[in-house]
């Protein structure tokens, strides 16, 4: 069995008074977040962790750093109304909302703006107050693909609609909740298939989880958000830096782990061996009962041929090491590449025996439906979403989140 999801951990909260409406708590939290954060900035300003800045950097204190990206509320707008109705959707309750979740999923839903425009606009222009018709079928087939939803996952979603117009007539409210019905179908398929709902580090257990994915797609800020993550909810954590082809990809990972007091692994010397590292990563987790050893590695090498042989070498040698190991290989996508992605799905799937995939750059990008397409062509779960290059804008996959932010009005 799985452990609770790596759940970002707050600072305490102020008691809720009883009978408090949640905007009147976030209201009263914000307030005091506001003035812990003017005090702290009075006191000492928090100093700007650049993850490309050199190894001289000084090591940030882990608690500044949790700080540093602390949630803060905007107004109470349209987009935490929005937030809040999501999450009483799915049946949480008041006091177990964090403002942290709020924050994040104002975040995604602004970084979905522009998959959503002209998407979510046009659909429900051409859904108008009509019940559902054969053109709208084609208008939303339209838009599904330009979105990135691959053309498989577009199909069966039309197929779904198509079925149901036949049996009966579908007015244009209960058209859109059978679409994200659907499209959440679609994500939770290869999730379900995996058996377990969202990915944790299991405890008790090495934990290995390899970043692989084209170069400059976020692996090493993705490794960077979860390492961070593991350690506000509780993991002891080590990073392996197996980018060894470029000298700055070490110093990077290094900025990373210092911000969350994360302990990196690497070999110094020009060209070390990427399969070296992890072993010497492995040994040093397995000496201190690590719970989970984060693997950081190239996008590029000489050729791409290099890249998928250098990676199956790193899986073979941590399958060798610690054959008692929990192994997730996951694939970090970018996700303004759009159907490119599930391109280098296909490419590293063999190589790197992928487990799921981590999409990442969602905020700017116009192409959201890249992830319905890795979900059903590549059948990968989606673990993890990053919307941003802050320590804290990476949260654990929710497809029903992310359909409704989709599909927010
Ligand atoms: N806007 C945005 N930028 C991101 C995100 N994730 C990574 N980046 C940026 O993408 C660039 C490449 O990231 P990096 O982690 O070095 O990619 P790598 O080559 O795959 O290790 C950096 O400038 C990151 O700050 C994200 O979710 N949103
Ligand atoms: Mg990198």
């Amino acid at each position: 069995m799985l452990e609770r999801p790596p759940e970002p951990e707050l600072e305490p909260e102020p008691p809720a008074a009883p009978g408090l409406s949640l905007l009147e708590r976030a209201a009263a939290e914000r307030a005091q977040r506001q003035q812990e954060l003017l005090a702290r900035a009075i006191e000492a300003p928090v100093p700007e962790a650049a993850p490309a800045a050199g190894s001289a950097a000084a090591p940030a204190a882990p608690a500044a750093a949790a700080d540093e990206a602390a949630p803060q509320l905007g107004a109470f707008d349209d987009t935490f109304t929005w937030s809040a109705e999501v999450l009483a959707a799915q049946g949480r309750q008041l006091d177990d909302i964090s403002l942290e979740e709020i924050d994040w999923l104002g975040r995604l839903r602004r970084g979905m703006e522009k998959t959503r425009q002209g998407f979510v606009t046009q659909l429900l222009d051409s859904l108008g107050d009509d019940p559902l018709s054969p053109e709208v079928l084609d208008e939303l087939e339209t838009l599904l693909l330009r979105a990135d939803v691959g053309v498989q996952a577009t199909d069966q979603v039309l197929e779904a609609l198509r079925e149901r117009m036949n049996r009966e007539v579908v007015d244009p409210t209960e058209g859109i909740r059978f679409l994200k019905e659907q499209l959440q179908g679609l994500l939770e398929a290869p999730i379900r298939a995996s058996g377990a709902t969202l990915l944790a580090p299991e405890r008790g257990r090495l934990n290995v989880w390899l970043m692989v994915g084209v170069n400059g797609v976020g692996k090493t800020t993705t490794l960077g958000k979860l390492a961070n993550l593991a350690i506000r909810s509780g993991y002891s954590c080590l990073i392996a830096a197996a980018d060894t082809f470029r000298a700055a990809a070490v110093q990077q990972v290094q900025v990373w782990g210092e911000r969350s007091g994360v302990p990196v692994i690497s070999n110094p010397s020009a060209n070390a061996d990427p399969a070296a590292v992890v072993f010497d990563a492995i040994g040093a987790a397995k000496a201190k009962g690590t719970d989970l050893v984060l693997v950081d590695t190239a996008g590029r090498l000489q050729t791409k041929h290099n890249l998928m042989e250098e990676l199956s070498k790193v899986r073979r040698i941590v399958d060798k090491l610690a054959p008692e190991a929990v192994v997730q290989s996951l694939l970090v996508l970018d996700a303004s590449q759009g159907q490119n992605g599930l391109k280098q799905a296909m490419a590293f799937a063999s190589a790197a025996g992928l487990t799921g995939v981590v999409l990442t750059k969602l905020d700017g990008s116009s192409r959201g439906g890249v992830a319905l397409a890795v979900s059903s062509e590549a059948g990968l779960p989606i673990r993890f979403i990053g919307a941003g290059e802050g320590i804290r804008d990476l949260r654990p996959f929710n497809s029903f989140e992310f359909v409704e932010a989709l599909l927010a009005r």
